[in-house]
């Protein structure tokens, strides 16, 4: 004889099992994975594909494009005049990075053979010197791994 308790934990062990298969299962079916705008770039090819620097796309639009290396950034500073949208690509050379503006919501994990790209739209009253920072621990000088980020209005 089975003790009604017995049968109500039973009975949750139960539906909590067929929520979890039924989640991984929905998950399989349908391709879902990490959320990532990741690219793929082999380190092979980074060298001429990935050249680091500042692009002006015009209307306050820029592309920053960032290689994260033990222990900075290259370029280890730029400057953006009163921009609008920023996109940020970073690529590691060499082990896994973080890279975090700080005081803003900017943050992403820089993965070795990945271009991590970021949309960044500073706002209005973000002007002078920001401090972007390496935030997963990549060896003995990380931190010392930061760029510096110069917005003028
Ligand atoms: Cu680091």
């Amino acid at each position: 004889m089975v003790d009604r308790r017995e049968k109500v934990w039973l009975v949750s062990v139960l539906i909590v099992l067929v929520i979890l298969l039924g989640s991984i299962a929905y998950a399989l079916r349908t391709g879902y994975g990490v959320a990532s705008e990741a690219i793929v770039l082999p380190p092979e090819k980074a060298p001429g594909l990935f050249q680091p620097g500042v692009k002006d796309l015009g209307g306050g639009r820029y592309q920053v494009d960032i290689i994260a290396y033990q222990w900075g950034f290259r370029p280890s500073k730029v400057e953006l005049y009163n921009p609008k949208e920023v996109v940020i690509r970073i690529y590691s050379i060499d082990v896994i990075h973080g890279f975090q503006i700080v005081g803003t919501n900017v943050n992403a994990m820089v993965l070795p053979g990945y271009i991590t790209t970021i949309v960044w739209k500073p706002h209005q009253s973000v002007n002078g010197t920001m401090l972007a920072i390496c935030n997963e621990y990549c060896g003995i000088a990380h931190s010392a791994m930061y760029m510096e980020i110069v917005i003028r209005r």
